[in-house]
């Protein structure tokens, strides 16, 4: 059964599941959220879902996507750890499985107690083999595994679960067990429950790269309010070492103010550094219209609260916080008018789908199940954008369809580069992970 329900007006709340029942629609805290639920899984109240109105497709005739597994439960992000080797996050359940060769190992890998309401969860994972960065084990003890990093709204406990902060943590693999939680980041969760995002990414420099959003708070600087608070480490891409210790100040000297590489983002489910040049990128959602893509130099002021989207051209910059000249905004180099949930964005440095489309830019959305695919142009600040979208705009969801790579992909949360070289793609909606790959290979 397809559901497709209509859009709200938060556009990363829309989440799609599997054989879902609309019971109700109701509004939730002022928003236009349709409330469902499942006879299946538990509901998310505050979402609204759809499992895709058909089968995955590709664009491309040459490709096609097969299923590598089924029967995840709201997975909001996944890392390779091998060939055929994923670690993925089960959002509500806050656990962390392992999926080798097709099969779910029988007992998750972690299981934490996370507040899960709307957009709260188990969010964020990135893997570093940390024998291989040159980064000392901080135990000094035994060789673990590589170091795993999660991103989660932790709750107070498994009966309680008012949530106690967004947190990163690190870890280490070791026995198909996560140990050794060392606390990197604790960041605001309340008042939420939305704009948490949770994408972590680590650099060529081997620090940790984590968004989060304004977590429905609009009172500090980082949301460019000019009498607000200092940045309480809301509204931002933040960077920070293996360790958790900040890395260089750029727009304020104290905790955490000395954690931002940028600020004015309202909500962020994706980042990605750009393996040519550097350059980060990142995805943002907005009000229920104009969702962006960025390219995000230190600094960055994405412009939210005041801002979404492109500028207006009779807009005032002095309404932006720029810290003493410290903070630059810029306008995104795409933005969709009418939301699509842009989540993941990917930089293929693979050639494995044919040479067309190595180290293009993939983007993944939640509404339509789509993956987009984009070219850069010479120096790689800019995509190429042609036709309608020249104007770096999609005003209407037609002018898509030339940057369209695959669809009916159910709600994707996540995509990455196999070590095989392949595409993969995360499910929400319908809790699976899919390969794309040639016809022949
Ligand atoms: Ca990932
Ligand atoms: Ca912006
Ligand atoms: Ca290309
Ligand atoms: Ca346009």
């Amino acid at each position: 059964m397809a559901v497709k329900c209509q859009l709200n007006s938060d556009s990363i709340s829309v989440f799609i599941l599997l054989g879902v029942l609309v019971l109700n629609v109701p509004t939730v805290t002022g928003s236009l959220y349709a409330q469902i639920a499942t006879t299946e899984a538990p509901a998310i109240p505050g979402s609204n879902f759809s499992e895709g109105a058909g089968a995955p497709n590709v664009t491309d005739t040459n490709l096609k996507a097969d299923l590598v597994v089924r029967g995840l439960e709201f997975p909001t992000n996944m890392a390779l750890l091998g060939p055929d080797d994923f670690l993925v996050l089960e959002k509500s359940k806050g656990t962390v499985e392992r999926i080798v060769n097709g099969t779910m190992l029988a007992d998750p890998l972690l299981q934490v107690n996370v507040a899960s309401e709307v957009e709260r969860g188990m969010l964020g994972i990135a893997v570093s083999n940390h024998s291989s960065t040159g980064i000392e084990d901080s135990n000094n003890t035994t060789a673990h595994g590589p170091y795993v990093f999660l991103y989660y709204t932790e709750a107070t406990s498994a009966q309680d679960h008012s949530p106690i902060g967004n947190r990163v943590y690190r870890y280490e693999l070791a026995d198909n067990k996560l140990v050794n939680p060392k606390l990197l980041l604790d960041l605001p969760a309340i008042p939420g429950p939305r704009h948490n995002g949770g994408s972590i990414t680590i650099g060529a420099d081997n620090n940790l790269y984590v968004t989060i959003g304004d977590v429905d708070g609009h009172t500090t600087e980082a949301q460019n309010v000019h009498a607000g608070g200092k940045p309480d480490g809301t509204g931002g891409i933040l960077r920070v070492t293996q360790d958790g210790k900040p890395v260089q100040s750029i727009i304020g000297d104290q905790s955490p103010g000395n954690k931002y590489y940028a600020y004015g983002i309202r909500n962020s489910f994706g980042i990605d550094f750009d393996p040519l040049t550097g350059y980060l990128w990142d995805t943002e959602n907005g009000p229920g219209s104009n969702d962006e893509i960025n390219l995000v130099k230190p600094g960055f002021n994405s412009g939210w609260l005041e801002v979404q989207g492109k500028a207006p051209a009779d807009f005032d910059y002095q309404e932006l916080v720029n810290f003493g000249g410290k903070g630059v905004y810029r306008d995104p180099e795409f933005s969709w008018v009418d939301t699509v949930g842009p989540t993941k964005v990917l930089f293929f440095n693979s050639d494995k789908l044919g040479a067309q489309y190595e180290n293009d830019m993939f983007v993944a959305d939640v509404h339509f199940g789509r993956i987009y695919d984009f070219n850069l142009n010479e120096n790689r600040t800019e995509l190429v954008l042609d036709g309608p979208i020249a104007d770096k705009v999609a005003e209407t969801d037609v002018e898509v369809k030339g940057v369209t790579f695959g669809s009916e992909f159910g709600a994707i949360t996540d995509l990455e580069v196999g070590p095989d070289g392949y595409l993969y793609v995360l499910s929400f909606g319908q809790g699976a992970i899919y390969r794309i790959h040639p016809i022949s290979m």
